[in-house]
């Protein structure tokens, strides 16, 4: 138990007594304090203390009140620097003990908060891997808007007005945009090819660049389809590229990829920003192009042996056209690009069967890729 203080009537203003008597105040608060355990007596304690009414602090200005007029100055000054004195204690004590909830104080005896360790996403992964062959033959990462114009996603590229990709039916526009000119409306991009474009505005031939990054499309979701997936493009030029370049790119690429015993077929296709171009497959690293495993048909490549990867041709002259003055003179250089979807072949080298699996956010399956 504390041996309650209280405030002594001065008849001795002189420095000594003021010092001896503040030093006595101050060590009453400080022992009263630490007797102080609970929010209960912690509020007894302020009051005891600070209270307009009667409160110590209070009782204190009779000492100012007291003194000779020549001192009062000095008392005045001791009161006052005495007041923050107190006020500090009480409010360090009411802080510790918790004003209203005394469970907020720490339990050091507590166990910490667990923080999971993550995972790399499987996609960001293969995209990753991706980019590191390509990187490793003189490629450059770049970067662009998703939010993109019609003029970089459709125009510039070689698609016509009336091309189906430009329907609604497969491109995700931007609301309110009727009064503009087709041109500069706002879509999510479709591809990463206007990333290609914008790049050749800025940097003259020759180019070795790979885009990469979410594109979106007006596909509802199931097994083997997103409305939002990756893509990773690539673009060389320079003033001699051929097809054999392409060919021989690519077939290091996929070997790189998937194992040095993969194969490359390249068929005939079309796409607008081409001519010629092709689909590029590589035997089934799954069943090594064989179509079956075991007694079992090959699933992933349908029993053809075959799995298709990416597109790719010539760039066609009509796109070089757009960026002319960059230096892009069809005349003098040539190049070729390819593009694929990075999140099925992710599938591929995981061997799973649902896309969806990616975009659930579901620990039970992003906590196997530790
Ligand atoms: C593909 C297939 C073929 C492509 C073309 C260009 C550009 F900008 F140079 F014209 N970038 N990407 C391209 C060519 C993309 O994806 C299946």
């Amino acid at each position: 138990m504390v041996a309650l203080y209280k405030v002594p009537k001065l008849s001795d203003f002189s420095p000594q007594a003021l010092d001896r008597h503040v030093a006595e105040l101050l060590a009453a608060v400080e022992a009263e304090a630490a007797a102080v355990k609970t929010s209960d007596t912690r509020k007894a304690f302020r009051d005891r203390w600070l209270a307009r009414k009667g409160g110590i602090l209070t009782q204190v200005n009779e000492w100012l009140r007291s003194a000779p007029k020549d001192i009062k100055p000095e008392v005045g000054r001791r009161v006052n620097q005495l007041k923050l004195e107190v006020e500090k204690r009480v409010e360090f004590k009411a802080q510790q003990v918790g004003k209203a909830a005394p469970e907020s104080s720490i339990d050091i005896s507590l166990p910490g908060i667990r923080r999971p360790i993550g995972a790399e996403h499987p996609i960001t992964r293969t995209m990753e891997e991706i980019v590191q062959v390509f990187a490793r033959l003189g490629y450059s990462l770049v970067e662009g808007p998703i939010v993109e114009s019609d003029y970089y996603n459709f125009e510039a590229l070689n698609f016509p007005l009336d091309h189906p990709a430009r329907d609604t039916q497969d491109t995700l526009f931007l609301a309110n945009q009727e009064g503009k000119p087709a041109r500069e409306r706002l879509l999510l991009r479709t591809h990463t090819s206007p990333v290609q474009i914008r790049t050749m505005e800025k940097v003259g031939p020759p180019l070795r660049i790979l885009a990469a990054g979410k594109v979106h499309r007006n596909d509802p979701p199931d097994a083997s389809h997103s409305p939002m997936f990756h893509q990773i493009e690539g673009l060389a030029v320079d003033s001699d590229i051929t097809f054999g370049d392409l060919k021989g790119t690519l077939d290091h690429a996929m070997k790189a990829l998937f194992g040095s015993q993969v194969k490359t077929s390249f068929r005939p296709s079309f796409f607008p920003f081409t001519e010629p171009s092709a689909e590029m497959f590589v035997s089934c690293f799954i069943c090594g192009g064989t179509g079956r495993r075991g007694e079992e048909p090959c699933r992933p490549c349908k029993r053809t042996g075959w799995i298709e990867i990416l597109g790719c041709g010539m760039v066609d002259p009509n796109v070089f056209e757009f960026v002319k003055q960059r230096g892009y003179d069809p005349e003098k250089i040539s190049a070729f690009a390819f593009g694929m979807g990075v999140d099925r072949i992710a599938m591929l080298k995981f061997g799973l069967d649902d896309l969806q699996l990616f975009f659930q956010g579901d620990l039970r399956f992003l906590e196997q890729f530790k």
